[in-house]
């Protein structure tokens, strides 16, 4: 499901339902985590991501050397990516999402509870959350850009 455009009122977040997460069944469980904190799914798309738009999702990270093993994860199955809507949405789903290392991420968290670690090198952590309303309209645009005028 798309909409024409975002309301401009509101603010938005971008998450990605990493491709483990596709594989292990747990979109919904996300996604409902999300609607139980109050956020209302404004865009949501199964998606086979291209190696052209993990380069410019993960701008910052492509000349790390971990970089290879990220886009492979990334293009590993399909994935899901969902704007998010509500009052700030950024920060409280960055909450919801926890910590970067599945280990080290609190319980309760969706990290903390799905993530896991597997000994090879790559974070499979389940889910990305957008870190600032600017990552997000940035973001929103890579997956979305139909909803961006
Ligand atoms: P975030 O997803 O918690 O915001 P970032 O530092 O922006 O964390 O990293 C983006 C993604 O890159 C992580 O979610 C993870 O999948 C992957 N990643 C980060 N650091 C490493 C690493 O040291 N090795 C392998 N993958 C990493």
């Amino acid at each position: 499901m798309t909409r024409s455009a975002l309301d401009p009122n509101t603010e938005h977040t971008l998450i990605l339902i990493k491709p483990d997460a596709y594989r292990r069944g747990l979109v919904g469980e996300i996604l409902a985590r999300c609607e139980r904190k109050g956020y209302v799914i404004s865009a949501l798309s199964v998606v086979e991501a291209t190696p052209d738009q993990l380069e410019a999702h993960y701008a910052e990270h492509v000349a790390k050397h971990f970089y290879a093993d990220l886009a492979r994860y990334m293009m590993s199955s399909p994935l899901v990516a969902a704007v998010i809507t509500g009052e700030q949405v950024v920060a409280g789903v960055r909450c919801l999402t926890g910590g970067t290392q599945p280990t080290q991420a609190d319980p309760g968290t969706i990290r903390g509870d799905y993530g896991r670690d597997w000994g090879s090198g790559t974070v499979e952590n389940v889910i990305h959350a957008s870190d600032s309303p600017a990552s997000a309209e940035r973001e929103i645009a890579i997956w979305f850009p139909e909803l961006v005028r």
